[in-house]
């Protein structure tokens, strides 16, 4: 007891010299565990302003927050628990994931390049578990990959990682043990590393977050673990339109977003109004000079990027995973396509052999945005969330970029909808009809007069090249 109560002064006293000497001072058993913080709700958190060591704009976490840390000497010492959670996709559906500190995903961690962190992980989960420093360059043995590096962390014990930041970026981390299982259930965290210079790199606004995805059957709580591709709940940080939070950002703030891809299939994410230049990788940061600019940045599996812009266009611009399923909730991916097809005559016979039927889709899944079906507990609608000039009809990864002026620096707050100046919104055409009955629109349905399911393709007349011609 003495000698561990001595070990612990001495650490407190002279850490920098002993883990100078050697990186893995160590064993800190006879520490006492930082607190671990836990956050109930799935709100987007005010940034952690450092409170010592150098400057930085810290990060903002969608729908998240970033972890505290104690400073233990020259360590800054952070405790994560690996634990079942409830997370709240969107308003209306709750899932049993597993998380970190109350929430799926985890809290940020952030910290400084050159940072001397400790990492403290308690398993409260029913199984193994090991956190893996994804894209951090540090010891192996610090590389959390149970069994390769390190034994599991067996349910109820405690581990500590050491290491030291040797680089600034975008990182994350996700457990190395039953690891399909275990990002299935949603876990897994962000980990930015800010540059020890505080003017190198800096933003006005570091937005982050992770595309994740699940499979959890309509008036269910527990995603399947089993599932390859056929996700049917795509996410940002556990949260789906139109539950993600806006982007706040103030006009000509210089903005980051940075995102990392834990799902099992890439993502091309689209933001509108602006072209934009990518600024960071996993790997590091892309060189002054040689970033590349885009208005969509694929991001693979396993993979981050960071990008940046100044937010010089004032507006309401939407952010979006550009493949359209991930812009659906679920239900949506096994409805039968009837778009060309006369409900109103076919509906009825359906109905009369299967009732409560509900058709759906002649004219398109649009209707479907402010549909209200009736759905099973716990369940969202596929597409859904409304605009100030109606439904939006998405769901899944699509969020909005919200540029204002004269918004206070460090002001997150949803600013509500855009006020377009006059005379800069697409507006109805109210002029002469087309000559052509044909290619007119019929006023009541909004559909074709040509019903052309009941024709032949091959019979079909040749399509008129000049598209919706009617300026
Ligand atoms: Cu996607």
């Amino acid at each position: 007891m003495t000698d561990h109560l001595s070990r612990r002064g001495f650490l407190g006293a002279g850490g920098l010299a002993f883990a100078g000497a050697s990186m893995i001072s160590g064993r800190t058993q006879a520490a006492s565990l930082p607190e671990a913080a836990t956050m109930t709700e799935a709100t987007m958190q005010p940034p952690l302003f450092p409170k010592s060591g150098p400057d930085y704009q810290p990060v903002v976490t969608l729908n998240g927050w970033t972890l505290p840390w104690r400073m233990n000497g020259d360590w800054k010492e952070f405790h994560l628990i690996a634990e079942p959670v409830v997370r709240e996709l969107a308003p209306g559906m709750k899932a049993h994931l597993w998380g970190y500190n109350g929430q799926s995903p985890g809290p940020t961690i952030e910290a400084v390049e050159g940072d001397k962190v400790r990492i403290f992980v308690t398993n409260k989960l029913p199984e193994n578990t090991a956190v893996h420093w994804h894209g951090q360059i540090l010891p192996n043995g610090m590389d959390g990959v149970g069994g390769l590096t390190q034994p599991h962390i067996p349910p109820g014990r405690t581990f500590v990682y050491e290491f030291v930041l040797k680089k600034s970026g975008t990182f994350m981390y996700h457990p190395h043990s039953d690891e399909m299982v275990q990002m299935a259930m949603g876990m897994m965290g962000f980990f930015v590393v800010h540059p020890r210079n505080p003017a190198e790199r800096r933003v006005d606004r570091d937005f982050v977050f992770l595309l994740n995805a699940f499979d959890i059957e309509a008036g269910s709580y527990v995603p399947k673990v089993n599932t390859m591709l056929d996700f049917n709940l795509w996410c940002w940080n556990s949260r789906v339109f139109p539950g993600i939070d806006p982007l706040v950002v103030g006009q000509n703030d210089k903005v980051r977003i940075r995102f990392g891809n834990l799902t099992m299939t890439n993502h091309p994410v689209h933001m509108h109004g602006y072209d934009f230049k990518v600024t960071g990788t996993d790997g590091g940061w892309v060189p002054e000079g040689a970033a590349w600019p885009e208005v969509s940045v694929d991001v693979a599996v396993g993979q981050m990027r960071a990008f940046e812009f100044v937010a010089d266009a004032p507006g309401d611009w939407a952010i979006h995973c550009h493949k359209s399923h991930h812009t659906m909730n679920a239900m949506g991916h096994s409805v039968k396509t009837y778009i060309g097809v006369n409900m109103k005559r076919t509906a009825p016979a359906i109905k009369k052999a299967a009732p409560g039927y509900m058709p759906m889709g002649s004219t398109g899944m649009g209707e479907m945005g402010e549909m209200e079906m009736p759905l099973p507990d716990n369940t969202l609608p596929m597409m859904t969330g409304y605009g100030q000039f109606g439904p939006i009809e998405m769901g899944g990864m699509f969020s909005v970029v919200k540029v204002r002026p004269g918004l206070s620096a460090n002001d997150y707050k949803d600013p509500g909808w855009y006020g377009h100046p006059e005379g800069t919104v697409a507006y109805e055409w109210t002029g002469e009809p087309l000559a052509d009955p044909a290619r007119a629109t019929s006023p009541d349905s909004g559909v074709k007069a040509t019903e052309f399911h009941a024709v032949d393709p091959r019979k079909r007349p040749p399509a008129k090249s000049s598209g919706h011609g009617n300026h």
